[in-house]
């Protein structure tokens, strides 16, 4: 009897350094103590050497050691178990890191909502070469040669024969659509233009236009009026009031130049209106005779109106930019700012 006891305590200390010991193997614990060959076997063994009088306590005593090595077996597992879980070294519950998208650049937002007025009129949208010839840009225009527009210091000459330049607006756009097209013709074209200007606060050497034309039958001056009513108070809100003034371009006859109450200070006077309480936005006009006739549209049977004008200048007025070259300078500062839509 006594010496099973001892054995038994012998045991239960050596099971007592392996559940402490950090690196111990489940499985090896598990031949050791509990397995067909192992310590508890063998003491359930050595129970037919005790005598029959201890026999009871001995046998309680070894059942009870049994159960206590089962629970230190389970308690082995899931202590190695818990250990694992926290080993990993990337923490799935920290936040995400950001990823930051880039933002639709101002002059492309103005220019889509532009257009998408446009287009809900019935407009459609054509592009073409920013590299043109001399009859699609100023010829065809009503603009022959030796006219002032055509001035070396106001275009960009790319080459002479054949004579090319970078086009100064996208009313060549137009002119190619008339080309190809019969009445009735409703267009808008956005694109860039060149001018040779020294670059500044107010003057680029290239900027962004939107022009727009409608050739049909019976086309008047209140259509136009009309039509640019309606862009401004989608544009700028309903409350926007306008006001035309005549005006020259060589493609229009008669012209004139639109101007919206000041956005900015409602009339009461400001920077931007200059303290006119009105700030101009575009130019416009009915198609000259002229423009009609080299493109084979009879002006005695249609009429048209066209327009044109800087996106630049609706973003400005929009947005309250005061320096043209902040367009083109890619400043993350400032095109952050047009973070939403
Ligand atoms: C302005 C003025 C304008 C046009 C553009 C046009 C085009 C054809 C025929 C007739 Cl194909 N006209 N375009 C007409 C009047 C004014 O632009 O100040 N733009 C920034």
């Amino acid at each position: 009897m006594q010496s099973l006891k001892e054995k038994i305590q012998a045991l239960d200390a050596e099971v007592k350094a392996v559940v402490a010991d950090a690196s111990a193997d489940a499985e090896q614990f598990r031949i050791r103590f509990l397995g067909a060959k192992g310590a508890v076997k063998s003491l359930f063994a050595d129970m037919k050497d005790v005598l029959p009088a201890d026999r009871k306590e001995a046998g309680a005593l070894l059942n009870a050691f049994k159960e206590a090595v089962e629970l230190s077996y389970a308690d082995l597992k899931a202590k190695i178990a818990s250990s694992r879980t926290v080993v990993p070294v990337l923490d799935y519950s920290l936040p995400g890191s950001n990823i930051t998208l880039g933002t639709r650049h101002p002059l492309r937002k103005v220019e889509n909502q532009m257009v998408s007025i446009f287009e809900r009129l019935g407009f459609t949208v054509a592009t073409g070469p920013e590299i043109e010839d001399d009859y699609h840009n100023f010829t065809s225009l009503n603009m022959p040669e030796h006219h002032p527009a055509r001035d070396m210091q106001d275009t960009f000459y790319v080459s002479k024969n054949p004579d090319l330049v970078l086009r100064t607006h996208t009313s060549s756009v137009q002119a190619r659509i008339m080309e190809k097209q019969k009445p009735p013709i409703r267009v808008i074209c956005p694109g860039r233009v060149y001018r040779n200007e020294t670059i500044s606060a107010r003057a680029h050497c290239f900027f962004h236009q939107c022009e727009g034309l409608y050739i049909a039958e019976n086309v008047s001056f209140a259509d136009l009026k009309q039509t640019l009513y309606h862009f401004v108070t989608e544009m700028f809100g309903a409350d926007t009031k306008v006001r035309f003034r005549p005006s020259y371009f060589p493609f229009t006859e008669p012209s004139a130049e639109m101007d919206i109450s000041c956005t900015v200070c409602a009339g009461k006077g400001c920077n931007l209106c200059k303290h006119s309480g009105w700030v101009e936005i575009l130019g416009c006009g009915m198609v000259h005779p002229n423009v009609l006739k080299n493109f084979g549209v009879d002006p005695d049977k249609y009429s048209g109106f066209a327009f044109g004008m800087g996106v630049e200048r609706i973003t400005q007025v929009k947005y309250r930019v005061n320096d043209l070259r902040l367009y083109s300078q890619n400043d993350v500062r400032f095109l952050r700012q047009f973070q939403a839509g």
